[in-house]
């Protein structure tokens, strides 16, 4: 017997502008709109084999078989391809990626985005990018960015439940090259995930509104920046965004912190820059490392400087990467 199987790569992207906090756990439905950029490297790629004898779903990460909570994250998951589909099949999901998992460079992104792609194929789902896009921010919410290939912008959708669930999804828009680089500062798993400290700071951080009002401009300004190509201001929201984001972590009740002193001298670093005539921006993610955006054109030239700058970290240059897509069986 064939068993139904289908493959799937996504990237990772890197926010503008940031997604923190839901308004709805369980739809995974944000407070705001965020913008980001999918990027080339550190691809994930994911199959999906749907198996009728199988009891349960086996989720296999770089040929280890998997268990707790990420397995329950697949399985919630999957329940909700098979509740879509009408299919009751249980599948084994096999997935590899080169991202250090949980070190804040976005694997459940590339992740949620390669196994919605797959199991959607696997499945008799719908393919459009749109479908994609919806079903992916289910799995995470920064998945549904990385349906997509350079930059894209995901709707934080109106009102509530059915209405706003359709209408919470990620789409491509035109801009400027952009590149980054990403200098990791540490690549250990971080002290609290996204998941649990989002939640905490929207329950108990008083900066939280001037964060959900404050993005939500960020995000109108961001749109008309990156149509206008005026790639100053679209580096001066990236950077004013991500601060104020950890700005509004720091203020959560007990507080998270996630930005080291190597974090900082790096914003440091590339105010510097900037007044020496190389105009680049920092933004970071849950974790301590920092991505420095630059224009395309200049990405050796900002990475030959962090190297100088910072010789003992890792630095990582990426372009703009492609959206999720379909690939043959290896
Ligand atoms: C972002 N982050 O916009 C923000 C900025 C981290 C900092 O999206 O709970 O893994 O699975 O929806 O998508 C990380 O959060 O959270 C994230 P869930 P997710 O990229």
């Amino acid at each position: 017997m064939t068993l139904a199987r289908a493959t799937a790569v996504a990237h990772p992207n890197l926010a503008l502008i940031k997604y923190w906090g839901k308004r709805d756990e369980e739809r995974v439905l944000p407070w705001t709109g965020s913008l980001s950029l999918t990027l080339d490297v550190f691809p994930t790629k994911t199959s999906v084999t749907l198996d009728p004898s199988l009891d349960e779903d086996r989720f296999f990460l770089n040929g280890s078989e998997v268990s707790g909570t990420p397995l329950t994250r697949v399985r919630t998951f999957l329940d909700l391809v098979r509740e879509k589909s009408g299919r009751s099949a249980r599948a084994t999901v096999e997935s590899r990626n080169s991202v250090p998992t949980g070190a804040g460079l976005a694997s459940s992104a590339s992740g949620f985005a390669a196994l919605a792609t797959s199991a959607s194929q696997a499945y008799g789902l719908p393919t459009d990018t749109v479908s994609l896009s919806r079903l992916a921010r289910r799995g995470s919410g920064s998945a549904c960015r990385s349906v997509l290939g350079d930059l894209a912008v995901w709707r934080a959708g109106e009102g509530s439940g059915d209405e706003a669930d359709a209408a919470s999804y990620a789409e491509q828009i035109p801009g400027p090259r952009l590149a980054m680089v990403i200098a990791v500062v540490s690549a250990a798993q971080k002290s609290i995930s996204s998941r649990v400290a989002m939640r905490e700071t929207a329950r108990t951080s008083s900066f939280f509104d001037g964060w959900v009002s404050g993005t939500t401009q960020d995000l109108t300004a961001m749109i008309a920046a990156l149509a206008d190509g005026d790639y100053t201001r679209v580096g001066e929201l990236t950077e004013s965004n991500a601060l104020r984001m950890h700005a509004a972590i720091n203020g959560a009740r007990p507080p998270i912190r996630y930005l080291a002193p190597t974090s900082i001298e790096l914003f440091d670093a590339v105010a510097q820059f900037r007044a020496d005539g190389l105009e680049v921006y920092g933004t970071a993610d849950a974790g301590p490392n920092v991505a420095i955006l630059c224009r395309d054109e200049d990405l050796e030239k900002t990475h030959q400087a962090l190297s100088d700058r910072f010789p003992d970290l890792e630095l990582i240059p990426a372009r703009s990467g492609p959206g999720a897509h379909l690939v043959e069986d290896a």
